[in-house]
């Protein structure tokens, strides 16, 4: 037991995890990350699926604290694929020799803060104890699928796969008739590449996405080292703007599109040129995110946009959303539009017809039957909230964490900190910048207040620390009165942000867009005044 007995534990070994290990580590607190699968990786060792990619440039979607990891580390693409980024965290865990610190294999089932001796006992699935007086949960915002329950889901006769648990080894797709079921940021990155490998792909579309075209490519020759000599100054833009991506990517074009012109003042010639610059061109207009009518209005440029990319009109016009843009992750694509062009290539608008069952030989909707050898499951995650509340996480007088978030939404102070859940603390939690920023950005300055809040604990003879009901309530407020003069309010918005897309999740929009630097800021400010709005005891 006392093998098992640390000053802090930290839950999941991706990105976050580990540098909230490194950082622990240097505080000198005996330190031991806990993680479920069989390596380090998280989200980017499940998410292996054909064409998986991060949609931020590589030299910043990566780690800043370390000038000598992100010079010594070689990214090959603009944008950088699942392979090369779960590569990367390896050679960073070889780097800060942090696999001593991690115990594979390890999924915990329960854990109870003892309010007696204010510390927190985790339960493995194995029946192993641990206890630490802190618990960081790095445990993912996207980790936990929302796999659909189809009438007949487990009679496929073929092979049924799994965007977020994609066999290690691959599989082969060539000659097969495959179905897609999902057209967020997953589906829109596996399609094309999947149409290139299957006899026949049939997408199996609930809601039309918005999509950006965007061409990643190879880093000339030369290119990187160029970057790497800049990387003081590129750090520097990315701490000040609001998403921690100052170079071009699906965020940073929506914060660029908050400076153009109105689409409602525009002229009949503004919109036809708009529409001439294709799908990205048809959106760029400054009142889209706060205004509904402005935001149809671009939106039906758009439809015009994508009708001169997809030759077939009947699949043009099922591929035009009717939910506003921006209320969903934006997502950027390499070829998705003109994939449907393509003869091997149906799509199935299940806003005509839903799936009814799945059968041994394929998908039945109210429009008819696909016969399919393979179904690809792209059907998103249950975020935010998911991963700690498939843990029994048992705060003061017992309360579980899912049932509290269950009744009040899922709330938090920061999403740092739950009050009645003493000294854990969430990387990235609902009410927190995380999905709607670059997440490596937020996760560094997360990792570094826990940090630093622990130290300052320490130094000052305190043991627990935990949040005000009050100054909950008025975070809880504050981060919903930003959103609410924006579409990310508006009740078509069924997106994961909000918890839409899990049957019986309390809606709520889980993440803080007033941007990285303000909350920082905040952050700080709370810390340099004593850490108000916490109880130190
Ligand atoms: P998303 O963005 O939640 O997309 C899931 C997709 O699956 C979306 O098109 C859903 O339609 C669809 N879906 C979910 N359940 C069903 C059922 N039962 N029937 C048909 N279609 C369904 O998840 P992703 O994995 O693509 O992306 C998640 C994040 O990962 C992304 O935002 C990036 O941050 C990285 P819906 O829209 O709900 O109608």
């Amino acid at each position: 037991m006392d093998d098992n007995r640390f000053d802090a534990l930290i839950i999941g070994a991706g990105f976050s995890g580990l540098y909230m290990l490194h950082e622990l580590r240097r505080l000198g607190l005996r330190t031991c990350v806990l993680e479920k699968a069989h390596d380090i990786g998280g989200t980017w060792l499940f998410n292996r699926y054909p064409g998986a990619r991060c949609d931020i440039e590589s030299i910043e979607y990566s780690y800043s604290f370390s000038d000598e990891i992100q010079q010594e580390w070689v990214w090959t693409e603009t944008m950088p694929a699942q392979p090369e980024i779960e590569a990367y965290l390896h050679f960073v865990a070889e780097k800060l020799d942090l696999r001593r610190d991690i115990r594979l294999h390890t999924d915990i089932a329960a854990m109870t803060f003892d309010e007696e001796a204010s510390e927190w006992v985790l339960r493995a699935a194995s029946g192993e104890t641990f206890v630490a007086p802190y618990v960081v949960a790095a445990s993912g915002i996207l980790s936990v699928p929302v796999e659909p329950d189809f009438q007949g889901v487990d009679t496929f006769a073929g092979a049924s796969l799994y965007s977020s648990r994609w066999p290690a080894v691959g599989f082969d797709l060539t000659r097969k008739r495959v179905g897609v079921i999902g057209t967020g940021s997953t589906g829109v990155q596996m399609i094309p590449v999947i149409a290139e490998q299957a006899a026949h792909l049939t997408v199996f579309q609930r809601s039309p996405a918005f999509t950006l075209p965007w061409r990643v490519r190879e880093f000339a020759p030369g290119e990187l080292d160029e970057l790497k000599a800049q990387y003081p100054d590129i750090r520097a833009a990315q701490r000040e703007h609001p998403v921690g991506a100052a170079r071009l990517s699906a965020f940073s074009v929506l914060i660029n599109m908050l400076a153009r012109p109105p689409i409602k003042t525009a002229t009949a010639d503004d919109k036809a040129e708009a529409v001439e610059k294709g799908v990205m061109g048809a959106l760029d207009w400054g009142d889209i995110f706060f205004d509904i009518d402005a935001n149809r209005m671009a939106t039906e440029l758009y439809g015009q946009a994508i009708a001169r990319i997809v030759t077939d009109a009947e699949t043009a016009a099922a591929l035009v959303p009717t939910h506003p843009f921006g209320c969903k992750r934006p997502i950027i694509d390499q070829g998705y539009y003109e994939t449907f062009n393509r003869a091997n290539v149906g799509l199935v608008d299940l806003r005509k017809g839903v799936i009814t069952e799945v059968t041994p030989t394929g998908i039945a909707t109210e429009q008819g039957f696909h016969e399919l050898d393979v179904i690809v499951y792209a059907t998103g995650f249950d975020a935010m909230t998911g991963a700690l509340s498939r843990i029994d996480v048992r705060g003061r007088d017992g309360v579980l964490l899912r049932d509290y978030w269950a009744t009040e939404g899922p709330v938090s102070y920061l999403g740092l900190a739950v009050a009645g859940f003493p000294n854990l603390f969430i990387v990235q939690g609902p009410g927190s910048p995380s999905a709607a920023t670059n997440f490596v950005a937020a996760l560094e300055q997360h990792v570094e207040w826990i940090a630093a809040c622990l130290k300052h604990l320490h130094d000052s003879g305190n043991r627990t620390i935990e949040a005000l009901p009050e100054a909950q309530r008025e975070w809880v407020e504050h981060a919903t009165s930003i959103v609410a003069a924006t579409v990310l309010a508006h009740p078509s918005c069924n997106s994961w942000y909000n918890g839409a897309n899990v049957p019986g999740k309390k809606r709520m929009y889980m993440g803080y867009t007033a941007g990285i630097p303000e909350y920082r800021r905040r952050c700080d400010e709370i810390a340099t005044a004593g850490y108000t709005g916490f109880a130190l005891s």
